[in-house]
């Protein structure tokens, strides 16, 4: 035996309890501990063997960490050939999250039984992998096609009712796991029920698998995992045997396993875990929120107050007089209203959140008590500084006044204050109550305690949260701006806003820049570029077509016209003809020869510009690692998390080609093709981004 599993005998009963905190991962020990247990209780002639997990689950899945290394013996999937082969009778007694490898050790017993708050599932496709210890052979014939394909596919989580219902599991009992599962295990050996192998039931039916297929790889935007295990899926109807079936699964999982998608997806999976924990704050002690103050009450503010009344946080909104903050109250009471409908809260939690947990005011006077207040106004560093001076006025003592600004510079709105220590910043992304990205911005006087606040905030709204330090734009407006002028410079040199639309939806955006631009509103950006065109340097090239779009009111969706042509009622927009007319004129006023761009040099430059622009913000330390730029492109700009981030897609493709071809179009543009100094370095020295990474754990 191993540590990891604790061998207990009861008459004839063996239990084995799987000790592997935190949530008991199917690693090596754990493994050889069930193949040890299995044996023993063979070898001792127990009648049945009972499998529970201590502490707070079942087995969570296969040991993550595990993957990409050599699979030490047993793997996974042998195991559970062997649990399925025992010649006793196996019960698997299911509490907490019985997902991936442990629903699959599950599957291989011979009789399941779940606590009502049991959650189960095969998520593996969120990890660019399939369930590849029997799942996909095992589940459909328990649960039928269909549902296997629903639940395989989706990767999503389902309680244990879902799962009796569809035959996943045999019973649903209340109880500690040990005391159900063996009182199940023994009923059984008292009625004399048979082994019940899964492997032994009848193929499932099959369905028209190639459609299944070709619908699961559109849904998922090119993430191969669920259209692959589709096909693991068909194995299980179609091939000539169980065993036949299991081969085939192995061969899609190692296929997988060897992807690229695989190792994007599983940074992700650490990096959303690791971003939000601070080394230098681990000993600090967060303020206490229990409200906040929201100062503006658009889209933005109304969002966050939003979210802010979800997470249970009482908030005071103030707007400029009593019809903006009625407008503002029924904008929060929408955003609640939607929640409603969808089932994430109650009528009386609706009730509460738009009553005594929401103030809405006109002064100043009534944000006293607050003990954050987060500042949502117009994007002028005026407005903002006499906004933080009342502030500073009527808060009180201890009270943290935050910034939600896209681009301006927190120390400056720190300076209006006589507290700028207590001064932060944290830019939500809109709608901010559905936005997973919270980016807290750290100025130069920001206590730790306010930082650790801005943290603790951000998990209580269930937000993924990055640290950033100040520059213009932050850690994610900047790399932005970065990449969304190497698109405007390939429209001005003669790709089309459409093509490039079309290039980035196919390496895996929902929507491209151009469509972007439009959805956000394409005053935004043109009020950005007049308020830089001052600091310009003349050696930066400039565009112009955008404007001219802009100087014509065409702001994108709220105007009906943009880049594409909305039509009420249609869904996405059509090419606006005048666009190629702006851009034809741009190129003309600037000499300028269009050239045709191929569809894999656009992404190159696309990609490279965001590479190039992440670096910097690492290399000054505005971002702490390389892992924080990934989380904030994925979780704020919708960059597909099967790519792992810029940071981690730069990896995989090495980093000395990207900074060859950075070089190559800086002989055209050196201004804005410098090559990041870190990128430099990190070729010099023959590493990669993650590296750097590692370096911090
Ligand atoms: C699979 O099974 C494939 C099988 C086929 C094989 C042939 N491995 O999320 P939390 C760590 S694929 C290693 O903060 P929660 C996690 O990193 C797997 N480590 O807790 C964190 O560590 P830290 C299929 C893991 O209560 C700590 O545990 N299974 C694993 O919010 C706590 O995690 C899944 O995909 C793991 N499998 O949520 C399930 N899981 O403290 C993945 C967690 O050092 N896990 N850790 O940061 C989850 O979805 C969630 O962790 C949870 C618990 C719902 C189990």
């Amino acid at each position: 035996m191993t540590h990891a599993i604790h061998y207990e005998r009861v008459d004839d009963i063996a239990i084995l309890k799987a000790q592997n905190p935190p949530v008991n991962a199917l690693g090596i020990d754990v493994r050889l501990g069930l193949l040890a247990g299995i044996e023993r209780a063979e070898a001792e002639g127990a009648r049945a063997v009972l499998i529970y997990g201590d502490g707070r689950t079942f087995f969570a899945g296969a040991d993550i960490r595990e993957f990409g290394k050599p699979m030490k013996d047993p793997g996974l999937p042998d195991l559970c050939n062997r649990i399925e082969s025992a010649d006793l009778i196996v019960v698997s007694a299911l509490h907490g999250t019985a997902l991936g490898g442990g629903l699959e050790v599950a599957l291989s017993s011979h009789y399941r039984i779940a606590v009502p708050s049991a959650k189960m599932g095969l998520p593996e496709v969120h990890l660019g992998i399939l369930p590849g210890a029997g799942g996909t052979q095992r589940l459909p014939r328990v649960a039928g096609t269909e549902a296997a394909l629903d639940m395989i596919t989706s990767g999503r989580h389902f309680g244990a009712a879902e799962a009796l219902e569809k035959g996943v599991i045999d019973r649903v009992q209340e109880g500690e796991p040990r005391e159900i599962g063996l009182a199940y295990a023994r009923e059984l050996l008292d009625q004399g029920a048979p082994r019940r192998p899964v492997c032994d039931m009848p193929a499932p039916a099959a369905v028209d698998f190639d459609a299944v297929y070709e619908k699961t790889l559109a849904k998922g935007r090119g993430q191969l995992s669920p259209a692959t295990a589709v096909r693991a899926v068909q194995a299980a109807c179609e091939a000539a045997s169980f065993l036949e079936g299991l081969r085939r699964e192995r061969e899609l999982f190692t296929e997988l396993m060897e992807s690229d998608q695989r190792q994007g997806l599983i940074h992700a999976f650490f990096s959303e875990r690791a971003v939000s924990k601070l080394p230098e704050l681990a000993d600090v002690t967060p303020r206490d929120v229990a409200s906040v103050g929201v100062i503006g009450g658009g889209t933005m503010g109304a969002g966050i107050a939003t979210a802010a009344l979800l997470a249970g946080v009482s908030v005071v909104l103030i707007e400029r007089d009593a019809s903006a903050a009625e407008a503002a109250g029924q904008r929060i009471s929408g955003n609640l209203s939607g929640a409603l409908k969808r089932g994430k809260i109650s009528q009386d939690q609706f009730d509460t959140m738009t009553g005594d947990a929401l103030e809405l005011a006109t002064e100043y006077g009534a944000l006293e008590q607050v003990d954050l207040v987060i500042e949502a106004v117009f994007e002028d560093m005026d407005v903002k500084r006499e906004v933080f001076k009342a502030l500073d006025a009527n808060c009180k003592p201890g009270a943290i006044l935050a910034s939600n600004t896209s681009y301006l510079d927190i120390n400056e709105i720190a300076a209006a204050t006589s507290r700028p220590r207590d001064v932060i910043g944290l830019h939500f992304f809109s709608p901010a109550h559905v936005m997973k990205l919270l980016e807290v911005v750290v100025a130069d006087q920001t206590d730790p305690d306010v930082v650790a606040t801005g943290f603790a905030l951000g998990k209580r709204l269930r937000k993924i949260s990055v640290r950033s330090g100040v520059c213009d734009g932050f850690i994610g407006n900047r790399i932005m701006n970065a990449y969304r002028k190497a698109a405007d410079y390939m429209v001005l040199d003669g790709a089309s806003p459409y093509q490039i639309d079309r290039v980035m939806t196919g390496f895996g955006f929902a929507m491209g820049p151009f469509a972007v631009g439009d959805l956000a509103g394409l005053d935004i950006g043109w009020a950005a570029r007049k308020r830089r065109a001052p600091h310009r340097d003349p050696r930066e090239r400039v565009v112009h077509f955008a404007d001219m779009l802009c100087e014509g009111g065409d702001f994108g969706q709220k105007t009906g016209k943009g880049f594409y042509v909305y039509e009420a009622g249609k869904r996405g927009g059509t090419p606006n003809p005048d666009v190629e007319k702006y851009i034809a004129q741009d190129q003309a006023d600037q000499g300028v020869s269009p050239r045709e761009f191929s569809d894999a040099e656009i992404l190159r430059r696309y990609m490279c510009a965001m590479v190039n622009e992440a670096a910097k913000v690492v290399g000054e330390g505005i971002a702490r690692r390389p892992l924080d730029v990934d989380m904030v492109l994925l979780f704020g700009y919708g960059f597909p998390r099967y790519h792992g981030g810029p940071l981690k897609w730069a990896d995989l493709q090495g980093l000395a080609g990207i900074l060859e071809d950075i070089e190559t179009y800086a002989k055209e543009d050196p201004y804005f093709w410098q090559p990041a100094p870190l990128l430099q370095t990190l070729v010099a020295e023959g590493r990669c981004f993650d590296d750097l990474n590692k370096a911090e754990k």
